[in-house]
């Protein structure tokens, strides 16, 4: 039977199929994909192949091929990557400025990795009612920043939703809620199903960081006439996967020399640079260079990238 795995706890997945029903299922432990050196096989938003055996478990028997998928590598595990979902049409990042307070660095990391993998981006502002006046005018020129780069973006507060036009962004489409843990993804979940379904935690009053409440992956359906579709449909349904909470996004298998590709501005203006293979580090005849102490490129952006060449540098993530 065909499924749609919505559900990973690590040793299990829950798999929805075209009838309505989910099951728990299985996988076997040398199941493994050619090309991709994950710890987890299969995952969420995976189309898969179940197969029931006499004794009434479920095993998942293949994979079908992913539309797009989105790998992170852990900062600290050099070598573990783990994909975060597959076939998601978009990537909604969620960000706060305070209580926990978001980094640019780590904004424009996963915004690199969704152009490496070609999943379309947008960025939601969350907790805006806790910013003072002072905040709110460094989150105007935040989203004044990423919206000049072609990125939507959000200033929400999910505690107390009203918007509807963000709710109609996660129509007709599969949806991945990431971000640092304690922003607020599962709260806005909840608040955009219009009901308690995730588990929310407060966030350290220490240290304002998240607790780590979500604890593994699931993929909710919007309403309740929300199906399985196959990946082929032109109107896929509608779906929103609630993720653990991540500190820190390293890309995967980039040369140094692709680094730029994966920012917007930075890309656009390198090919003005003297020579094809600029890698924007203050090499004579530097477009980017110059942009940078131009102020046409932000400072922020100019870090960030600066940061993940530091990474392919030192051979961490690869
Ligand atoms: N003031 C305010 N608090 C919020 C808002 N959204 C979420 N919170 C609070 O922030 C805390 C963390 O929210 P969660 O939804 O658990 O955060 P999460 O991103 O799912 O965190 P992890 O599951 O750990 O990754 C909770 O106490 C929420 O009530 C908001 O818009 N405003
Ligand atoms: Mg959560
Ligand atoms: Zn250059």
């Amino acid at each position: 039977m065909k499924g749609l795995v919505i559900k990973s706890t690590g040793t299990s997945y829950g798999v929805h199929f075209e009838d309505g029903t989910t099951a728990e299922c299985h996988v076997k432990g040398n199941f493994r994909i050619r090309g991709i050196r994950s710890t987890n096989p299969i995952a969420i938003g995976d189309h898969v192949e179940v197969t029931q055996l006499e004794d009434g478990t479920n095993w998942i028997t293949e994979l079908y091929d992913r539309k797009n998928y989105i790998i992170r590598r852990s900062t600290n595990l050099s070598y573990a990557s783990h994909i975060i979902a597959a076939n998601v049409d978009m990537a909604a990042l969620i960000v706060t400025l305070r209580h926990p307070e978001t980094s640019t660095t780590f904004i424009d990391r996963f915004l690199a990795t969704c152009e490496a993998y070609r999943v379309p981006a947008c960025i939601l502002f969350n907790k805006v009612d806790l910013l003072t006046e002072e905040e709110l005018l460094e989150l105007s020129s935040l989203r004044q920043l990423y919206e000049s780069l072609g990125y939507s973006t959000y200033a929400i507060s999910a505690l107390q939703l009203k918007n509807d036009e963000v709710k109609s962004i996660f129509q007709n489409r599969i949806t991945l809620l990431s971000g640092n843990s304690g922003v607020g993804k599962s709260t806005l979940l909840n608040a955009i199903l219009g009901k308690d379904i995730a588990r929310t935690g407060a966030i350290s009053s220490a240290h304002h960081k998240g607790m780590h409440t979500t604890t593994f992956s699931e993929m909710y359906p919007l309403n309740n006439s929300t199906l399985y579709t196959s990946l082929d449909n032109p109107t896929p349904s509608s779906w929103i996967i609630d993720t653990p909470g991540i500190k820190g996004f390293g890309l995967l298998d980039i040369e140094k020399e692709e680094v730029g590709h994966y920012f917007r501005e930075i890309f656009e203006i390198a090919r003005e640079c003297r020579y094809s293979n600029c890698l924007h580090t203050g090499e004579p005849g530097c477009a980017v260079y110059q942009a940078v102490a131009d102020g046409k490129i932000a400072l922020s952006r100019y870090e960030s990238y600066l940061s993940i060449l530091d990474d392919t540098n030192e051979g961490k993530y690869r």
